[in-house]
């Protein structure tokens, strides 16, 4: 039975991820490649009304701990509902964040042990690790003017909307110093999975260079 690819984008907010994750899988399209998109928090009917609490801006002030568990608990039912059936359908699978995000966001940043996110990670990814994760990296005031631009963009409302960042877009710089740390060292500890990409180039730009690592590492294939 063939086995499909799973690739995730990593970063910090406004990095490029949906922007670099869209542009691949039109490339991987192109080659006759299966491909789904999905994204987390979110990527299943569960993931996604977690996403919303966790999202949540107005939400009362909880620790990582509870944090870290409603995103695996949002992480487990998207692999059972989404990832692995398609996966073993053949399929491409491109996420849009997944679990380094957790090691990144509520360790690094947030300051849980990592012996607790590893316990977590046997239990809920266990086998389904990605086969590529492309890091974009980009200084965090740069990604978060990126991200303001475009909720402005959205509603046509500058200053009613960017005043408005989710619980994550919200929070002090260092934190975003920390992330970006957080995901270096992953990228770091596991250069086997990870390739670490220079957000700051035009989009297109960016593309050039994610799909010559993809073709370098996956060998995608034409398979109809
Ligand atoms: N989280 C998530 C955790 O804390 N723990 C976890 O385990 C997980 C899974 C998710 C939040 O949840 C947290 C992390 C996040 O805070 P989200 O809305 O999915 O929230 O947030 P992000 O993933 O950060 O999504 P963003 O849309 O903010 O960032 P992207 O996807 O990195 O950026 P993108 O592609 O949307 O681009 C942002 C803007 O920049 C432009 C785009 O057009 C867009 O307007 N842009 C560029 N501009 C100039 N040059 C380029 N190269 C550009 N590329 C894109």
């Amino acid at each position: 039975m063939a086995i499909g690819k799973f690739i995730t984008l990593e970063g910090g907010e406004g990095a490029g991820k949906s922007t670099q994750a869209e542009l691949l899988a039109v490339r991987l399209r192109a080659i006759g490649l299966d491909v789904v998109m999905t994204r987390e928090p979110g990527g299943s009917p569960f993931g996604e009304r977690l996403r919303a609490v966790l999202l949540d801006a107005t939400m009362p002030e909880h620790s990582a701990l509870s944090e870290a568990l409603l995103f695996y608990a949002a992480r487990a039912d998207h692999l059972e509902t989404t990832i692995r059936p398609a996966l073993a359908k053949g399929r491409w699978v491109i996420c849009d964040r997944f679990a380094d995000s957790t090691r990144a966001y509520q360790g690094t940043a947030g300051a849980l042990d990592f012996k607790t996110i590893d316990t977590l990670d046997a239990l809920v990814v266990a086998q389904t690790q990605p086969d590529l994760t492309l890091m974009i990296d980009l200084d965090p005031e740069v990604g978060m003017q990126r991200a303001n631009a475009r909720r402005c963009l959205q509603t046509n409302d500058a200053e009613e909307t960017a005043s408005h960042p989710d619980r994550f877009e919200g929070r002090a710089a260092a934190f975003h110093e920390a992330l970006r740390r957080g995901f270096l060292d992953i990228a770091a500890n596991n250069p086997e999975r990870c390739a670490v990409i220079d957000g700051n180039n035009d989009a297109e730009t960016i593309s050039d260079n994610v799909w010559s690592i993809v073709k370098d590492r996956l060998q995608p294939g034409e398979r109809k």
